[in-house]
């Protein structure tokens, strides 16, 4: 093996999870409920009405999580703070007992050795919030700019890597144009005034934190979506540039430039006169970032009409993203899938970052997730064989590398998922951890993709198979 199958000095090994997904406790200490609690208990929300009970205890568990983060040689642990842990009502009393919790983990996680790195949020917002209009009201950034103030001020002395958001995207569009996620709404204005709102409470937040004086690096993990035409057709190409700006530029050009994309306000006037938008908020929103961090799964092909395609490669008519045409829709291209249903395609990672390297004008770029679900299962032997899992991180790494000796400020990467978790919509039928976790019993088993994983966390060398 050369030198040039190794990642630089000092790259960032880390494994993701997030608050709601693997916590539990939803009741415990004085937590408040969440938008996903009351979205997980409506009927045919979540697959096999699965909810935030158990996940995987970890509010109980995380001394034998972060023995498991010792045992995969990570360096950094990228988790999220449920902000109905930390103000029950979303606002006003804070809640000592949640403060306490994330205390003791970012302790914990200090005495082994692991970075912490904290999203504040992902998706949990106060139920209570809701109850006023959630995202769409825009009190709700501003609340936002309290809660992160409250916990960066009590934990900014030891966290020094921030995400404010995680994937905007969807906890505006799946959330309030296609449904699927809390709170379930299906309205394209409700979805494009949260995506501001967000924005917002982003840039808020992100003052916010740098007010309390502690050093702190601030970002925000974005799942920019590549999109490709799926044909060399005009009308594939409008297609996805029409994508690709409600998907991407919607969120990134505010962020990184000020500013939102002219052709998305001219393809959405039918839909929105943009009123939300106030004076100075842009300005809030470009804020400086310290990094840039990004999600990456899969690519979308999309076509400008289904004629002449395959049916069954097509999907999304009539609603393939907010705004699309009735006729433009997604193509899949027939490349392996994951349990998720998701085309494996290495190639668009290197797209991402080096699109988002130009974009973000040289900050450092962290992989904040990828990775892959697979049907995995326990063998007699008392392991977990996820050979296809491997095959994924170690395409997509290489993929990684490759940006890192083109130039690309790739400073670390994190795997999605530490650990099995609660899926959203699909509850816990999907298995996207670098360890096994059984839910009945809690009890957790590293698979070989996590012990694969540990072994290039240590080298930073892909190991032999
Ligand atoms: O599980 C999610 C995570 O919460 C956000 N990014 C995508 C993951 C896989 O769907």
């Amino acid at each position: 093996m050369t030198d040039q199958e190794r990642f630089p000095e000092g790259f960032l090994w880390g494994a993701a999870t997030a608050s709601f997904q693997i916590e539990g406790a939803t009741t415990a200490d004085g937590r408040g409920p969440s938008i996903w609690d009351t979205f997980a208990d409506l009927p045919g929300t979540v697959l096999g009405g699965d909810t935030g009970e158990p996940a995987d205890d970890h509010y109980n568990r995380y001394p034998e999580d972060i023995g498991l983060m010792r045992e995969l040689n990570l360096g950094a642990y990228r988790f999220s703070i449920a902000w109905p842990r930390v103000l029950p009502q979303g606002s006003g009393a804070v809640n000592q007992a949640g403060i306490d919790f994330y205390d003791r983990l970012v302790d914990a996680l200090l005495e082994a050795g692991l970075q912490p790195w904290a999203t504040l949020y992902h998706w949990d917002l106060p139920q209570t919030l809701q109850e006023s209009g959630g995202w769409t009201d825009r009190d709700t950034a501003e609340h936002f700019r309290d809660y992160s103030a409250v916990v960066a001020e009590a934990l900014g002395d030891r966290v020094e890597n921030w995400m404010t958001l995680n994937e905007p995207w969807c906890a505006s569009f799946l959330g309030h144009y296609h449904g699927v996620h809390a709170p379930g709404h299906r309205d394209s204005v409700e979805a494009l005034t949260a995506a501001h709102h967000l924005l917002l409470g982003h840039g808020l937040a992100t003052q916010a934190i740098r007010a309390t004086g502690h050093p702190s690096r601030v970002g925000m993990a974005h799942n920019q979506a590549v999109i490709r035409p799926h044909g060399a057709s005009a009308a594939d190409a409008r297609a996805a540039r029409r994508a690709d700006g409600v998907r991407n530029r919607i969120f990134t050009d505010p962020v990184l430039k000020g500013v939102y994309p002219a052709d998305v306000k001219a393809d959405l006037a039918e839909v929105t006169d943009f009123s939300f938008i106030k004076d100075g908020d842009l300005e809030t929103i470009h804020q400086p970032l310290d990094f840039l961090g990004v999600n990456y799964y899969t690519p979308e092909w999309v076509a400008g009409s289904a004629k002449g395609l395959d049916p069954a490669t097509v999907s999304g008519e009539g609603s393939a993203w907010l705004g699309a045409d009735p006729e433009e829709v997604h193509v899949s291209q027939g490349l392996p899938v994951t349990h998720m249903g998701w085309e494996i395609d290495p190639t668009g990672l290197f797209d991402v970052l080096q699109r988002l390297a130009g974009e973000s004008g040289g900050i450092d770029l962290y992989v904040t997730e990828n990775g892959c679900a697979f049907e995995d299962s326990v063998a007699d032997d008392g392991g977990v064989h996820d050979p296809d899992r491997i095959d994924y991180y170690e395409s997509h790494l290489r993929a990684a590398l490759e940006a890192v000796r083109a130039g690309i400020p790739l400073r670390g990467y994190f795997a999605w998922s530490l650990l099995d978790n609660f899926e959203w919509a699909w509850g816990y039928s999907r298995r996207f951890g670098l360890i096994h976790v059984d839910y009945e019993t809690q009890k957790r088993v590293v698979k070989d993709s996590g012990k694969w994983y540990a072994q290039l966390a240590q080298t930073s060398r892909f190991p032999n198979r």
